[in-house]
């Protein structure tokens, strides 16, 4: 492909020519004899000629294929080379504001009415997206060898996820891993309660993850700690004090940490420890990344929700680097014949008025039955809000999901059973764990139906309270 570059300054022509040359056949038009011949010296092709002149264009030959770059030098004559350039049969125009005051719109229009083909180009805004990034990525880097260097000497390291680790805590852990340099032996990857769930199980067994079931008392014989996708607030004083924090969680108090970077606004913290892994160049390895890539599409739903644009860059940088069969084999883990057991045993017990959907499980023995029974629920077409109840080792255990645009689904658990157990969540999932024995003395004998139907209730009330929505 052939291109034409009309311009005069010699750091423009040369950064334009060092860009281009690799895809285009690019020559110069310049106005400067001296400067041509430097450029020739140089092996950048360019000619002398007047920019407001067709014959110079003429013995270019110009074609309509041809693509003409006209640098804006803030000068009058800009129409002029541009009605030359069209008389000459050119139409694939681009104009390039360098340096100079941006042109105003009226200019701008009357050059496009000469040449409906012409594309404005602003140096500030190409090169702005690439000059902050790095930028961005120096200041991270500063960070991550910060904490390298103070994790260095340790002996032992520490990198505890929350309870049932999901893909983006046990990825994360290896990401960290990776980022401090270490093996299996000197960081050890541990949560207080391990996984339990399948689709982790499987991931766990397809990418030879081992996760170390650590007790509180163990704590003090690391010599760092850091947590990932949790804050240590989780594990009630029992760590008020750790080295490092990277999750995305919203930042809460009570408890401190020498390094932390936090960002809510990520949709995985495998996105935040991928910014990490690229500002300090450490190569990662097939497993990780897969991890890595399997955690941001499980944490976001596959960007169905929580995502931004770092989530997508992450996304974008691991995909080349991972197994993406093996992840699509990690994936096939969700839907099990068990889980399907509970969808059905909720429909038995279950009450759907006003697009709300509430049933119990009655007693079961895995916890995670029953958020999975309200994910697999809330699908359902017309249903807006799934209350699922279930009963696991004496504790009534509640879940809580919707669509969003209505109430926070956080405040109805705290009100409606804040009182007798802990209760909390988001605008759109939320949990509840009381002690059965409560829940009864609370609502009273309730039999299977009776207690999907009172919650239900429960959540009518609270969502026909139109003032507590105008909190
Ligand atoms: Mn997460």
């Amino acid at each position: 492909m052939r291109a034409l570059a009309v311009c005069q300054d010699e750091l423009t022509i040369r950064t334009l020519h060092q860009v281009l040359s690799g895809t285009f056949d690019i020559e110069f038009l310049v106005e400067s004899r001296p400067l041509a011949r430097r450029l020739v010296d140089d092996q950048i092709a360019a000619n002398v000629g007047d920019p407001k002149r067709v014959d110079s264009y003429l013995r270019a030959d110009l074609s309509p294929s041809t693509c003409v770059i006209v640098e804006d030098n803030g000068k009058r004559s800009l129409k002029r080379v541009v009605t030359a350039i069209r008389d000459a049969g050119g139409s694939l125009l681009y104009v390039l504001h360098a340096g100079t005051q941006p042109s105003a719109r009226k200019n701008r229009d009357e050059l496009k009415a000469l040449v409906p083909e012409l594309t404005h180009l602003d140096m500030a805004e190409l090169l702005s997206g690439a000059l902050l990034t790095e930028l961005d990525r120096a200041l991270t880097r500063a960070r991550v060898q910060q904490y390298q260097r103070y994790f260095a000497d340790a002996d032992r390291v520490l990198i505890l996820l929350h309870n049932e680790p999901d893909p983006d805590a046990m990825a994360a852990g290896l990401a960290l891993r990776n980022l401090l340099r270490r093996t299996r032996a000197t960081a050890i990857i541990g949560a207080m309660q391990g996984v339990t769930r399948p689709e982790n199980l499987r991931m766990v067994d397809l990418l030879d993850i081992h996760i170390e079931t650590i007790m509180a008392d163990e704590f003090g014989s690391f010599d760092r700690i850091a947590t990932v996708d949790v804050q240590p607030h989780y594990f009630h004083g029992l760590l008020p004090r750790v080295d490092l924090v990277v999750d995305h969680h919203p930042e809460q108090a009570g408890y401190t940490t020498v390094f932390k970077d936090i960002r809510p606004e990520y949709g995985s913290t495998c996105t935040i420890l991928t910014e990490h892994l690229r500002a300090v160049d450490v190569s990662i390895s097939e497993r990780t990344a897969t991890a890595m890539l399997y955690a941001i599409k499980s944490d976001t739903l596959f960007f169905a929700r929580h995502t931004n644009r770092s989530d997508l860059d992450a996304f974008t940088f691991l995909f080349p680097l991972a197994d993406a069969a093996l992840i699509r084999k990690m994936e096939g883990a969700e839907i099990t014949l068990e889980r399907l057991e509970h969808v059905t045993r909720a429909l038995a017990t279950s009450r759907l008025k006003h697009q709300i959907f509430s049933a119990f499980l009655g007693e079961t023995t895995r916890e995670d039955f029953i958020p999975y029974t309200a994910d697999f629920l809330l699908q359902v077409e017309g249903v807006k809000w799934v209350i699922v109840s279930g009963i696991v080792g004496g504790h009534f255990i509640v879940s809580v999901r919707n669509l969003g645009y209505s109430r926070n689904a956080g405040e109805f658990v705290k009100e409606c059973f804040g009182d007798i157990g802990s209760a909390g969540g988001h605008r759109a999932l939320a949990k509840a764990v009381v002690p059965a024995e409560r829940f009864r003395s609370k609502f009273g004998d309730l039999s299977g139906i009776g207690i999907a139907a009172r919650i239900g209730v429960l959540a009518e009330e609270f969502l026909a309270d139109t003032h507590g929505a105008d909190k």
